[in-house]
């Protein structure tokens, strides 16, 4: 993540396939990674680590985020960050 976008702003995964989610912010202002329809369909190790009712992930400035999961079913779910998606700060997460 960086002021403000995501880089990558495309992520292709495996259905039922573990990943470890690393998120870091190099920008100046906090992000998150806003996809509440995939991370409520993910299996995630430590919804702790999700905010705002688990819909997504919260990265302040210069931190990084890790977070484990596995893969939810087939489709395309959206991925904004919730406080600048009006700048462009979306993206797309596809699973296969
Ligand atoms: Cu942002």
């Amino acid at each position: 993540m960086v002021d403000n976008r995501f880089d990558p702003s495309t992520l292709t995964l495996r259905a039922g396939r573990p990943y470890v989610l690393q998120l870091e912010n190099r920008g100046k202002e906090m992000h998150e990674f806003t996809a509440p329809d995939f991370l409520k369909a993910a299996t995630v190790r430590d919804r702790r680590k999700l905010a705002n009712g688990g819909t997504d992930i919260v990265v302040q400035p210069g931190k990084t985020a890790r977070v484990l999961l596995i893969a939810p079913a087939q489709g395309h779910y959206a991925l904004t960050c919730a406080d600048h998606d009006w700048d462009g700060m979306v993206g797309t997460i596809t699973v296969d």
